[in-house]
């Protein structure tokens, strides 16, 4: 697939997709979403993709779904469900970010408002620069908030800030972001991508099976009962021990030697 409304590159080990509508602050319109399902589907496949960093384009993160848009399609033949243009788009590439066995790392380079903000929230690491803000804009224009922000935000910064943030729909800093812990860390905006290419690059040369089943695991275990998270780990340990990683791991610790990981 070719991709137009975002860039995609490739190096170290280490895929950077960019959302690239930057005149309308990276807004999701449908050729956005199917562009980045297909992108989050290859980077599953494509076993020399170790890890992923997601980030925007110009001014802003991503504005949320292009209203612009959503418009025009309720003045044409076919108005738009907007139950059903979730399910098909935004819902996908929230699923595809959960579901991919690989760390996902945010750079939110500025403002992330309505599904914008549920897609940081779907990344495993999430830094953002001194600029950057967050919004639940979504009670600003009569709509309850959707893309996983009602599943996340409550779990990520605890309900009584959850319930603020989305009945109020008013924007949060970086710095209140990083203190309410929204986000791991906060940049100048010159240094953000670079802070956040190294780390990438760090995971990237780790067993990153492991973390594709750690992020499993703990997925699992935010709805689920001890006993159940207990038997689901040893389900996983048993794949993450027949990796050939861990007996790497294993080995250069005997030998007192650097591990040389594949993601295997
Ligand atoms: C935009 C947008 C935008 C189009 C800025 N669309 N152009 C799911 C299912 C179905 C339907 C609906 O939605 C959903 C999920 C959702 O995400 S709902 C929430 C949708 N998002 C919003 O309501 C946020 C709308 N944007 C804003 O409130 C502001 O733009 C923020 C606070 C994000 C940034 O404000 P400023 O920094 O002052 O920038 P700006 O407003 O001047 O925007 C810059 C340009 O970007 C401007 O275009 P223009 O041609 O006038 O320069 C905006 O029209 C355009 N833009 N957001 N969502």
């Amino acid at each position: 697939m070719n991709y137009e409304t975002i860039l995609h590159e490739q190096d170290n080990g280490v895929l950077t997709i960019t959302l690239n509508r930057p005149d309308k602050l990276n807004a999701g319109n449908d050729q956005m979403l199917e562009e980045l399902q297909d992108a989050f589907r290859q980077a599953g496949r494509d076993a020399s993709v170790r890890a992923l960093i997601l980030t925007g384009a110009g001014r802003g993160f991503c504005a949320g779904q292009d209203l612009a848009s959503v418009r025009e399609r309720e003045e044409s033949a076919e108005p738009v469900s907007y139950g059903e243009h979730l399910r098909q788009s935004w819902n996908r590439v929230i699923s595809r970010m959960r579901n991919l066995e690989k760390p996902i790392l945010c750079a939110v380079n500025g403002v992330a408002a309505g599904a914008g903000m549920s897609l940081v929230m779907a990344c495993d690491l999430r830094y953002a620069s001194e600029n950057a803000s967050f919004i639940q804009a979504f009670v600003n224009i009569g709509l309850i908030p959707d893309s996983g922000s009602t599943w996340n935000l409550p779990r990520l910064i605890g309900p009584t800030r959850a319930m603020e943030m989305m009945i109020t729909g008013r924007k949060v800093s970086a710095s209140e972001a990083l203190e309410w812990g929204l986000i791991n860390d906060i940049f100048p905006p010159d240094q953000l991508i670079d802070e956040v290419r190294q780390r990438a690059e760090q995971l990237a040369i780790m067993p990153t099976r492991a973390i594709g089943l750690l992020k499993r695991a703990a997925d699992y275990a935010t709805n689920s009962t001890l006993d159940e998270a207990l038997e689901y780990e040893a389900d996983l340990q048993e794949l993450a021990g027949r990796t050939a990683d861990h007996k790497e791991g294993v080995a250069a610790f005997l030998e007192k030697r650097k591990p040389e990981y594949r993601g295997a």
